[in-house]
């Protein structure tokens, strides 16, 4: 297992629905540890940025739109494999789709609202994490259960 980091964004709807606390405890007790956050109102440069790979999509101008419209969580969150883990808790893309007793699954309803972001692999997880973070905000430190989290 290689340590990993990897970007997360509560996005809008989370934060003006009041999941903010939910989402976050449910990394908390999954034993992946925060190692960056804040609250920004995103600008329209850093949503064509961290969206870029989907300029000219149908859904491009909305799901910026969407995510400057009022301010978001953005975080680093640090564990073994946790890439793949947090988009596992995340769930599939079309909160539709997303099994329940994922983050997609259990609180939205519409591709467009969809409550959380998480990068999709590791190359996009260190583009994401220089995108959103300078080097300075993120603190490097141990939890205490960390010994306990495996074998
Ligand atoms: P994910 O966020 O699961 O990695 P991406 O990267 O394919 O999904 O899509 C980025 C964002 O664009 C999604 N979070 C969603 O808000 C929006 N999006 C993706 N596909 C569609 C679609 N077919 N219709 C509307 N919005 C979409």
């Amino acid at each position: 297992m290689e340590k990993e980091r990897t970007f997360v964004m509560i996005k809008p709807d989370a934060v003006q629905r009041g999941l903010v606390g939910e989402i976050i405890s449910r990394f908390e007790k999954k034993g992946i540890k925060i190692v960056a956050m804040k609250m920004l109102k995103v600008d329209r440069e850093l949503a064509e940025k961290h969206y870029a790979v989907h300029k000219g999509k149908p859904f491009f101008e909305p799901t910026v739109k969407y995510i400057t419209s009022s301010p978001v969580i953005a975080m680093v969150l640090e564990g073994y494999n946790v890439i793949e883990m947090v988009r596992s808790m995340v769930g599939k893309t079309n909160p539709q789709e997303a099994a329940a007793g994922t983050i997609r699954g259990d609180y939205g309803q519409h591709i467009g609202r969809n409550i959380i972001h998480a990068s999709d692999g590791k190359e996009t997880a260190e583009y994401e994490i220089n995108l959103w973070f300078k080097q300075e905000e993120i603190c490097d430190y141990k939890r205490i259960d960390e010994v306990w989290l495996t074998e």
